[in-house]
């Protein structure tokens, strides 16, 4: 048994050191470890913490000794002495009785199967929870302690997750394209899994595991039904080995015709026996490989994916039948409420919220519905989704984009936390004042019982793993939230930023102050006020307000902003599609009276005059190009303020940033002359004085074409 567990040792130990070597370039991930640069509290560090010692044995826990013996090495400087003892000053950590008895005033059952505590009892530092799992996320938070260099003795930190699962969403397709990626191709290597585990596996699972990750849905909500054939599964059992002693489990999407397309049958109905019965062969088959296997992800009757409405029966009918098939074996269903239709003539923000709300209290209990955060499609700014709070029988999951589909894909450096948190704190007013998003979403507000949150990944085989060296911050971020959605936008960019680019204080200062000025500058040069949807036709890259032929109408642009010689913006009051009606009556009220709808959300709920007067004394016409010219300065004031810190961070991300961000000041130009050109047109006024004309003409970029552009060839 020891030599079996010597030779695990050996081998995640010489999977992690080469990692480390590997780490020489910035593949920049929160996990590569630095020494610490302040002598002071080296000197404290090693004094603290010389040796180690982690009670009990199991894959997790040699994960958590590996992690912590490797990582401490690297942040003193200096081997770490493992063969420490329960009588040892340095650290102690374990789930047994005897770890937790050293700490005999902690209340564990407080902490759930995930949480853990990190305290000071006399010269030992103990770290304990009640599960292998909860020790392996108190060593990477002591860690992150650690780089974000906290004096020592360190603060008590009690922390468990307010959220159960937090999932990664990855629309990758099973050629490896993923679906609105920007960082190469999908990091799942179909053709040489199951036998060859890339390095990037084990990456990734310690990545997502020190940020809290506990799932991940390895495929795209378009979904392909071959992955639930068997030789896809095996390669899927392969990765669901690689992750399981990190504490994250695999998912996959469910086709919904996945009966007639690779099971024989003729139909996919839910009410059919046969097809019944398929699901539960198949769950069977699935969890005979995977017993710890997560469960299903299911897009239904949207956008062109098959679902229970074939058969003329609910999104209820359809989620339930798959509960049903992976009930016994502790799986969920996962079912998205992303729905709508051109067909009636609804306004689109109403389709999810008429067509879920009715089914409340419809599903089993293992079924969560996955609602995204707005209720159109990830705008850059959206007000939340009028689901929230509505459906107190059924327990809603978030969906969050950290994908920038419509947030500059790849070129653009922007920092999601801030768009994040106003989703999350946003009052839902559904049970009085105090309701807000993210009380439903962790389940306090309606005692749901099952919780979660899904964030689309934007993650690929780039060497640095997000393409743009910054949109590893969302995907830090996106984990941290889902632990605990009271973080502020701040505190997890001082942590990012520590962990990424070192300590030191100008570079600290300096890349927090981009990070935060970056989402309002965005919203500026992309939505102002409201705006939403004017995005080019597929590849959703650059703007393109004029278009009025796609597809289907609420496909265009011209749909979502209504500019006339009027006025601007979509009327969802009660005079025009009472899209507001589907809000608690003080948010209606207060989205409703022109005169308190916050700014930021004017032009998505009425249709404003262009003399109407704004808040700072300017009529909207100039609030709009003044808010359009603010973006593309404070673009360029973030460009500058990165050429401040040449020599203070590496070379390579150094030079990556540069030129992204030049691209990202000739784009944020783009979007404001584009739009404001065009909306001039409807405004019949000219820019206010005082502003840099634009060099192009509206024909120019009417005409502009994007072979080249992600999302154009999938
Ligand atoms: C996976 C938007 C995107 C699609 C995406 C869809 C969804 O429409 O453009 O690429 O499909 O959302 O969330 O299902």
């Amino acid at each position: 048994m020891i030599s079996v567990m010597k030779t695990t040792c050996c081998s995640i130990l010489f999977l992690v050191l080469f990692h480390f070597c590997r780490a020489g370039h910035h593949d920049g991930l929160w996990i590569r470890y630095t020494k610490t640069d302040n002598p002071a509290l080296l000197q404290q560090y090693r004094r603290a913490f010389p040796v180690i010692h982690i009670q009990g044995g199991s894959p997790t826990l040699d994960l958590a000794r590996t992690e912590l013996q490797q990582g401490l090495r690297t942040i003193l400087g200096q081997p770490v002495d493992t063969a420490g003892s329960f009588m040892s000053i340095g650290i102690i950590a374990g789930a047994g009785k005897q770890v937790q008895e050293l700490l005999p005033s902690e209340d564990f059952t407080q902490l759930g199967k995930e949480g853990f505590v990190i305290r000071q009892a006399g010269n030992r530092l103990v770290i304990s929870a009640n599960t292998d799992a909860g020790i392996l996320y108190g060593v990477y938070h002591f860690l992150r302690l650690l780089q974000t260099q906290q004096p020592v003795p360190l603060a008590t930190v009690k922390s468990s997750p307010k959220i159960q699962h937090r999932i990664l969403n990855h629309w990758d397709n099973l050629n490896r394209y993923v679906e609105r990626g920007y960082s190469g191709i999908s990091i799942w290597n179909w053709h040489t899994l199951p036998d060859y585990i890339d390095q990037r596996y084990i990456d990734y699972a310690r990545a997502n595991a020190a940020i809290g990750i506990n799932g991940t849905v390895l495929t795209n909500v378009n979904a392909n039904a071959l992955v639930l054939t068997r030789p896809y599964l095996e390669k899927v059992a392969a990765l669901a080995k690689v992750f399981r002693p990190y504490g994250i489990r695999v998912y996959l999407t469910a086709r919904f015709s996945a009966p007639i397309e690779i099971g024989g049958l003729k139909t996919a109905d839910p009410l059919d026996a046969d097809v019944q019965a398929w699901w539960k062969t198949k769950a069977k088959e699935i969890y005979d490989i995977i017993p710890d296997f997560g469960g299903f992800l299911v897009k239904a009757n949207s956008e062109g994916q098959p679902g229970p409405q074939n058969y003329k029966r609910t999104h209820a009918d359809g989620a339930n039948m798959l509960a049903d098939a992976v009930a016994p074996f502790g799986g969920i269903v996962m079912w998205r409420a992303f729905v709508y239709t051109n067909e009636t003539p609804e306004d689109r923000f109403k389709q999810a919220y008429n067509e879920f709300k009715p089914l409340d209290g419809q599903f089993r209990n293992n079924v969560l519905v996955q609602v995204k955060n707005g209720p159109i499609d990830f705008q850059p700014r959206e007000p939340f989704s009028p689901l929230f709070g509505a459906m107190p029988k059924t327990p809603l999951m978030m969906e969050f984009q950290v994908t920038q589909e419509y947030l500059g894909q790849g070129t653009h450096l922007l920092y999601e936390a801030q768009m994040f948190k106003e989703a999350l704190e946003a009052d839902t007013w559904q049970k009085g004042k105090g309701s807000t998003v993210a009380r439903v979403i962790d389940g306090s507000l309606h005692q749901y019982k099952m919780t979660g949150i899904a964030g689309v990944a934007n993650i690929g085989n780039d060497a640095n793993w997000t393409g743009h060296p910054f949109g590893q911050a969302n995907w830090y971020t996106f984990g941290r939230l889902a632990w605990d959605h009271e973080l502020s936008a701040t505190a997890i960019a001082d942590e990012w930023i520590k962990q990424s680019f070192g300590n030191h204080k100008t570079t600290v200062n300096a890349v927090r102050n981009i990070m935060l000025a970056s989402y309002p500058a965005l919203v500026n040069y992309m939505t102002p006020l409201g705006l939403h949807h004017i995005m080019g036709t597929g590849h959703h890259y650059g703007p393109a307000p004029w278009v009025s032929n796609a597809g289907r109408a609420d496909w265009n642009p011209v749909y979502y902003h209504q500019a006339d010689t009027v006025g601007i913006g979509f009327n969802r009051t009660a005079t025009g599609s009472n899209a507001l009606a589907q809000y608690a009556p003080q948010v209606r009220q207060l989205y409703e009276n022109i005169n308190t709808c916050p700014e930021a959300y004017l032009l998505w709920f009425h249709h404003v005059p262009w003399q109407h007067k704004m808040r700072s004394g300017r009529t909207l016409w100039e609030e709009l190009c003044h808010d359009y010219y603010a973006g593309v300065d404070a673009v360029k004031t973030i460009r500058q303020q990165w050429q401040g810190l040449k020599g203070l961070v590496d070379e390579e991300r150094f030079s990556q940033v540069s030129m992204l961000l030049d691209i990202q000041v000739k784009e944020a130009t783009w979007w404001r002359d584009a739009c404001l050109l065009y909306f001039g047109q409807f405004s019949r006024r000219p820019l206010p004085t005082g502003y840099e004309q634009p060099d192009k003409t509206l024909e120019y970029y009417q005409q502009l074409r994007f072979p080249y552009a992600p999302g154009n060839g999938q």
